[in-house]
């Protein structure tokens, strides 16, 4: 590991949970009595926006109140020994305020809003769910089930993945595609694969190590490793 020049981190709602950020799956995984995995859809929001707005509004004012954890900041850290790059699956910016430079919003970011109809940013209009200027619904920038990723990051995260010479893939079950295909890639490309999950996860087996334990307490000895 102390050898890696080049290392592509890759993260998921699990980095966040000691900042008390619940995951999506497993426990703490329903909000009221929805299941996340059907909010989290165009068809969701298309049925019934306000209350996937309430969804987003509530969880938007948590990710505020949340502070970047041991694990967010040694992953900072890590870019100051080595040139990183940090694909996240999470919306709730932890990484940029943690200090890492170069980050990949796989999924889009709860910071923005942008109009479903017309497209344009802006800023959050009136009502539930807020209205652009043209009219339209506006929706969180962020990316739902069915939806492609943002074309331009998925091919920056897929050339990170195939130059990485080591991965580290931290806090994500690696349930979801084609986030998940990044481990892959960067193996054949001839990357060691770490894995920090306090759970086994559906590709414990490709990893060269997986280290149980949770990220607060594995990414900051991962730090020490490089040094
Ligand atoms: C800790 C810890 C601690 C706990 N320390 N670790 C069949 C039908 C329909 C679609 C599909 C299908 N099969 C495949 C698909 C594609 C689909 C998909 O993958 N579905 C699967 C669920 C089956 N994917 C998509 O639709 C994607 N788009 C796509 O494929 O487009 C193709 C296309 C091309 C061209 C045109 C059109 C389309 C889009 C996926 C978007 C996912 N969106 C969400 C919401 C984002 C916004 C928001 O946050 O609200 O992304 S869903 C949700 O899952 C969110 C997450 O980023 C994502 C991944 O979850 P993550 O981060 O892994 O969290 P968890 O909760 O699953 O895991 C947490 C882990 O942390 C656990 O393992 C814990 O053990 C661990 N942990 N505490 C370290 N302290
Ligand atoms: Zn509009």
């Amino acid at each position: 590991m102390a050898a890696a020049e080049n290392i592509a981190v890759v993260t998921g709602a699990g980095v966040s949970q000691e900042s008390g950020i619940p995951t999506f799956r497993g426990d703490g995984g329903l909000w009221r009595s929805y299941d996340p995995m059907k909010l989290a859809t165009a068809s969701a929001f298309a049925e019934d926006p306000a209350l996937v707005w309430q969804w987003y509004d509530e969880r938007r004012a948590g990710m505020l109140a949340a502070e970047p954890n041991a694990g967010h900041l040694a992953i900072a850290r890590m870019g100051r020994l080595r040139r990183v790059s940090v694909a996240t699956q999470n919306i709730d910016g932890l990484h940029q305020r943690a200090g890492s430079g170069r980050v990949l919003e796989l999924h889009g970011s709860m910071a923005r809003i942008r109009c479903s109809e017309c497209g344009a940013f802006a800023r959050r209009g009136a009502g539930l769910p807020p209205k652009c200027a043209c009219g339209g619904v506006q929706r969180p920038d962020v990316v739902w089930f069915g939806e492609p990723l943002p074309a331009r990051v998925w091919k920056e995260a897929e050339r990170e993945a195939s130059e990485a010479d080591l991965m580290v893939v931290a806090g994500t079950s690696l349930a979801v595609s084609p986030a998940n295909t990044l481990p892959a890639r960067a193996k054949s490309s001839g990357a060691l694969l770490v894995e920090v999950n306090p759970e086994r996860t559906a590709m414990s087996g490709i990893m060269d190590f997986s280290v149980q334990e949770s990220a607060s307490a594995a990414l900051p000895r991962l730090l020490a490793a490089l040094r």
